[in-house]
């Protein structure tokens, strides 16, 4: 198969919900001739092929090379340009078994719609002005949203902030730039004192831009944990008690928890969700100088983990208290959240400042521990949409990518201002700032990169 995005000729179809089994299934289809092909299979065939746009119309969905009934089924109308694709398009809701949606788009095939690529339909809403890359890529971030965080920032994103922080800074960047191009027919060229005054006008100006495109970078690093969830990795000594955490938090025995040390070899991990972010939880083995070849490979993953968590939460056994690897860890790890397990036995000393008494066994502590972890997230990740108001999140590497470049070229651009270079050689940089920025809303695009952008987004979307 070696459709393009861009071979919009043809109609197109796909699943729109998950594949399996499920009460109903929606099969999406768009593009010329959509209602006319899809009244061909269905029963009464004029009141589909006369529906009115954003109609609903009952009926049977039929095999006509067969003249058979293939289900019960609602048809959705949508007509051109009042649809998400901007094409005609028809919503079959049908029953959810994978024989009716095996059947529906088989006839739909014959009938001359090709299989949509993935995010073929949010290609065609851009493509037709429905909507720019920004709110297309928010589109796919709320289908995908695992949890509330998740969820929030990404209907924030569809309903226009980002792709409006973007807008307004291009067209700044490019008001500055018409005025830095008039200039250039005069005779001097050269930029005036004055306006190197870090209050004045062209600096001041280029400056705010870039700081502008400097704060929305920094967004990321909050917009991609809140869209993706927070790497949690539990690490300590063994025999500390991180599996009985695990399950304790898991509320299932899932972990093998014993009384011999290096039980945990390969890490185990589990998606959890935590006022409002989901979380990657992840038991390690036990750090130590490992016995033997797989214990060490062990040891060697439960580090690697560490360094890539977003939060360590460090586990001791209270009775054992501190011991040399304990600081050494520590050390590379300060912002660990520091457990001091087993307070349930009485030889168990109180915890030193600093460390959260907790028993994985029996529960004590873990509300705490929940109260440490969130509020470690708020500070990494931020709060709702509130928190936005300012500074819109972006969770896209894409668009992180585009930002970085334009953020390079407006330092440039402020270089070139400082070192009194002529007027041309900064409007070049600014002009590509613009640029990157365009990429990012899609003003500017090139046709290679339609694949990359919607390919990784989920089919029927
Ligand atoms: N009394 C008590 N025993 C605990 C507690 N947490 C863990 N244990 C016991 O300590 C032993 C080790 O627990 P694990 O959860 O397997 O420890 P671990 O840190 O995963 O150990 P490794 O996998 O070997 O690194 C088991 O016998 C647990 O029952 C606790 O809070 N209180
Ligand atoms: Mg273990």
């Amino acid at each position: 198969m070696s459709r393009s995005y861009l071979d919009r000729g043809r109609p197109i179809a796909a699943l729109a919900t998950v594949p399996g089994r499920s009460a109903l299934a929606v099969i999406r289809c768009s593009g010329p001739r959509t209602i006319e092909l899809c009244a061909q299979c269905f029963s009464p065939a004029t009141a589909l092929a006369s529906a009115p746009g954003y109609s609903m119309v009952h009926g049977w969905f039929n095999d006509p090379r067969k003249d058979e009934r293939i289900d019960e089924v609602l048809a959705a109308v949508f007509r051109a340009p009042h649809s998400f694709t901007g094409e005609d398009s028809v919503e079959l809701y049908c029953h959810g078994s994978s024989a009716v949606v095996a059947r529906v788009l088989v006839v739909l095939e014959e009938r001359g719609f090709s299989p949509a690529l993935p995010g073929e339909f949010s290609f065609r809403a851009f493509i037709n002005g429905k909507t720019d890359l920004v709110k297309a890529e928010a589109v796919n971030e709320l289908a995908s949203a695992n949890c509330e965080a998740a969820r929030q920032d990404a209907l924030e994103r569809l309903s226009g902030t980002l792709s409006k922080a973007y807008k307004d800074l291009r067209d700044d960047l490019l008001d500055l730039l018409a005025e830095l191009e008039a200039r250039l027919d005069y005779p001097s060229d050269e930029i005036e004192d004055e306006e190197l005054e870090p209050e004045s006008g062209l600096f001041a100006r280029l400056q705010s831009c870039r700081d502008r495109v400097r704060r929305l970078a920094e967004g990321y690093i909050a917009g991609k944990l809140r869209q993706e969830g927070a790497l949690v990795v539990v690490a300590g000594r063994p025999n500390a008690g991180k599996s009985s955490l695990f399950n304790l938090v898991l509320r299932e025995e899932r972990a093998i928890v014993s009384s011999e040390p290096g039980t945990t070899r390969d890490w185990l991990e589990v998606w959890v969700e935590l006022s409002g972010y989901a979380l990657r939880l992840v038991d390690t083995a036990g750090l130590r100088q490992a016995l033997g070849e797989i214990e060490a490979e062990g040891v060697k993953r439960s580090l690697e983990l560490s360094a890539r968590a977003e939060l360590v939460l460090y586990m001791v056994d209270g009775r054992k208290g501190l011991s040399e690897e304990d600081l050494t860890y520590l050390e590379r790890y300060p912002e660990a959240i520091k457990l001091w397990n087993k307070i349930d036995l009485d030889e168990c000393p109180e915890p030193p400042p600093g460390w959260l008494g907790l028993s994985a066994k029996k529960g004590a502590g873990l509300p705490e521990l929940e109260a440490a972890i969130r509020e470690r997230l708020f500070a990494i990740a931020g709060g709702g949409a509130a928190s936005q108001k300012e500074t819109p999140r972006l969770a896209n590497a894409r668009q992180k990518t585009l930002l970085d470049q334009c953020l390079a070229a407006l330092d440039s651009a402020q270089a070139a201002a400082a070192r009194g270079l002529p007027l041309d050689a900064l409007a070049l940089d600014i002009r590509e700032a613009a640029d990157y920025l365009g990429q990012i809303s899609g003003e500017i695009t090139s046709d290679e990169i339609f694949d990359r952008i919607f390919g990784a987004f989920c089919l029927g979307k």
